[in-house]
């Protein structure tokens, strides 16, 4: 059993499949820390955990002007500045169970915590990049970075996935090679000893174990790249679908989710207020600019409170514009309607191209089950 010497996980974890190891945290407990701990952020492999030797650990880069190079652990902890950002993950079926309701789809039936947030340090790719040589201008072809992880399936093929080249070589790009999460050495889970971590963009290109970076003029050639995490329109199904037809996931849309109200859930008649919590959080680097709360589903709106930098930590400033990797978490009190015997509690998100939430899943339904961002709504009695 090749997932016999898989790390054990913490207990709360909620399982979606063992084998691969698949996971997210409870939702009440989601967004009790701005900076997800380490062992509840979501987990999410599609192989064994591959077991790596740091002493050993090779980083090989291929398509640089002088060649491939190849980097120890430490080559990329001394070579190149540590830098560290807070990013959020999200993988693409974040959210999939609403999607299931509408239709069935293909997929882990993922609840709301397929994301989470973490302090991340590294070297820039970009760094690196240049070091040994390459800009976009040396190599005016190269259009995608690939990466390869060291995680194989039976026939020996890696995960793998690309990113597209400006992404990786930009100043505000801020790809980095990860060999820490949360201060610490990255869990086996999430990718020890090195991970690509690609903020603003969708979870499946944030390759963990990273064993190979190729620039490249073509795309990951890997199934993930190719012939999953696309989007499509509700009307394709599996046997009209032509993955070739959509571009890959890169950029995520705006997303919002209540964490702290549970669907089917009663409160109290005798509060006078209900509090409502949850998290937000945008693609590319647009920021959240506002969360909308509203507890009779959508008639009516309350504008919740974004935590600010400063109740977070000294270390998460405001972002300059254009690389907000991190979420927000947002709570609001509201008075409860005299006489409610229910609630429809829903939450949208507005992020700073304006971009918002759809209102309903039906119209954003994909065969994948990928991409689900419609206004979160949860029901819950008054007793
Ligand atoms: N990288 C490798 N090598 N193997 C994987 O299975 N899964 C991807 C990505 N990177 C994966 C991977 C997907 S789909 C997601 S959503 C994120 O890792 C999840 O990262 P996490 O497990 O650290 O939360
Ligand atoms: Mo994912």
């Amino acid at each position: 059993d090749p997932y016999s010497t898989d790390p054990t996980r913490h207990p709360a974890l909620i399982v979606n499949s063992v084998k691969p190891f698949n996971a997210e945290p409870p939702p009440a407990i989601l967004t009790d820390n701005y900076i997800t701990p380490s062992d509840i952020f979501f987990k999410r492999n599609h192989l064994p955990v591959p077991h790596i030797d740091p002493k050993t650990y090779r980083l090989e880069i291929e398509g640089l002007p002088g060649g491939t190079v190849s980097l120890t652990l430490d080559d990329l902890k001394t070579l190149f500045p540590k830098r560290t950002l807070i990013a959020t993950i999200q993988c693409a079926g974040n959210r999939r169970s609403e999607m299931n309701k509408v239709k069935q789809v293909k997929g882990l039936n993922w609840g709301i915590a397929a994301i989470s947030n973490a302090k991340w340090s590294g070297a820039y790719l970009r760094d690196v990049l240049y070091h040994y040589g390459f800009s976009p201008e040396v190599a005016a072809k190269a259009r995608h970075v690939q990466f390869e992880g060291l995680d194989v399936d039976v026939t020996g093929t890696p995960y793998g996935a690309s990113i597209p080249i400006n992404k990786a070589m930009s100043e505000e790009g801020d790809v980095l090679l990860a060999y820490k999460m949360n201060g610490e050495d990255l869990p086996a889970d999430h990718g020890f000893p090195v991970r690509a971590i690609v903020p603003g963009v969708v979870g499946a290109r944030n390759i963990k174990w990273l064993g190979k970076i190729v620039i490249s003029e073509e795309e990951s050639q890997s199934h993930w790249q190719q012939n999953d995490y696309k989007g499509f329109s509700p009307g394709t199904d599996w046997d009209t679908v032509d993955f070739k037809s959509a571009p890959a996931i890169q950029e995520l849309p705006v997303q919002s989710a209540i964490t702290n109200l549970a669907d089917g859930s009663s409160i109290d008649r005798d509060m006078d207020k209900v509090t409502v919590k949850g998290y937000a959080w945008s693609g590319g680097g647009r920021e959240v600019v506002r969360v909308d709360v509203s507890l009779d589903g959508g008639k009516t709106w309350h504008v919740a409170k974004l935590q600010s930098s400063e109740e977070i930590e000294s270390s998460a400033p405001s972002p300059p514009p254009g690389r907000a990797w991190a979420w927000k978490l947002w709570e609001i009190e509201i008075p409860l309607p005299e006489g409610a015997q229910e609630l429809e509690v829903v939450c949208k998100a507005v992020d700073s191209s304006y971009n918002t939430q759809p209102d309903s899943v039906a119209p954003i339904w994909n065969l994948r089950g990928v991409l689900t961002n419609a206004w979160h709504q949860v029901r819950v009695k008054v007793k």
